[in-house]
């Protein structure tokens, strides 16, 4: 009998050290598991599941629903605790982080090439932390992508074809700025807003990766020409708040921290081998492809010189320092 009461006691044990231990999370995205960047998080939540033996859960919660969809507020709702975690781009959390604003920078990163050079060295080292500085920790990069830009009216292919065209643009002040200098008429909204007000006409075009423009079916709504330019490209950050992160053992951090590192470089992975199999698609869907010479693509790298200026400045020495020799060609 006492050696039943012992196993009893034992079990009762165990399942409380697993009560106490079990944890569950939320994660917030912008995108859905039907893009790469919701395919990061979920990817995350799947690693940290099955490494931690199902003792802590990782729930992802799409299009900024926790932030009743606004994007811009997401940082700011992980640092006050009413998000635990996040994959987020850092367009959106630039508001709360302007070094961050240093990825929206027009024709500073000409390929994928610039983009890791800067995230994988020092620049990506000072990135992080800024956003330590700002009360999150952040774990790992993933991409949402290069960002290209369609319209309903016509072919872009200099500054000038922008003229007077109505552009939905994220709601980062950045923004405002390049399509201001190229003569555009930039009006911020949210990703939830952006689809019904391309659907209306209330605007003719908007910037966005190809995975977005191909698995959100952008060519529905009347976005006819797509210029790729590669003006930018917004990474993905997994981060996680800070008082949560503190109350967590050393072993669940480092198990926290290597998972984030492995979904992104399989999210990255993956969203790159894609693209081309999407521009392919995107064709055959009667959408016209604009490709730009090298030397089409200066005319808009000039027209949009004012905002480098303007926002290295806000960005920081440092950090343009350190982004500026890291896509340096020698
Ligand atoms: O709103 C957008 O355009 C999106 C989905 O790309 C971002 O959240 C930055």
């Amino acid at each position: 009998l006492s050696r039943y009461f012992t196993a009893l006691a034992a079990a009762a044990a165990l399942s409380a050290t697993f009560v106490a231990q079990a944890r569950e999370y939320s994660v917030s995205t912008v995108l859905s598991d039907a893009f790469p960047w919701g395919q990061a998080a979920q990817k995350w939540a799947d690693l940290v599941n099955e490494r931690s033996e199902g003792r802590i859960t990782l729930r992802v919660y799409p299009n900024a629903q926790l932030v009743a969809g606004d994007q811009t507020k997401e940082f700011s709702a992980m640092r006050s605790g009413l998000i635990d975690m996040a994959v987020g781009s850092t367009i959106n959390w630039s508001p709360q982080v302007q070094e961050l604003n240093l990825f929206s920078l027009p024709f500073l990163m000409n390929d994928s090439a610039d983009l890791d050079a800067i995230t994988g060295g020092k620049a990506g080292v000072l990135a992080f932390e800024a956003i330590e500085k700002r009360g999150i920790v952040p774990l790992a990069w993933g991409e949402n992508g290069f960002r290209q830009i369609s319209n309903s009216a016509r072919a872009l292919r200099a500054p000038a074809d922008l003229k007077g065209l109505k552009i939905r643009v994220v709601g980062s002040p950045l923004f405002q700025d390049t399509f201001n200098a190229l003569g555009a008429n930039p009006t911020q909204m949210s990703w939830a807003d952006a689809k019904p007000a391309l659907t209306t006409g209330a605007v003719d075009g908007q910037e966005n990766p190809l995975s977005v423009f191909d698995v959100a079916r952008i060519d529905q709504v009347g976005q006819k020409h797509l210029t790729l330019w590669d003006y930018m490209a917004d990474p993905l950050i997994f981060a996680v708040n800070q008082r949560i992160w503190k109350e967590l053992p050393e072993a669940d951090r480092e198990l926290l921290r290597q998972a984030a590192i492995d979904a992104g470089k399989w999210e990255i992975e993956l969203s790159r081998s894609l693209e081309a199999q999407r521009l392919e698609d995107i064709r055959a869907r009667g959408v016209e492809v604009i490709e730009l010479s090298e030397a089409e693509r200066q005319a808009f790298a000039e027209a949009t010189a004012s905002v480098r200026d303007k926002w290295s400045s806000r960005i920081g020495q440092a950090l343009m320092d350190a982004a500026g020799e890291a896509v340096a060609k020698p």
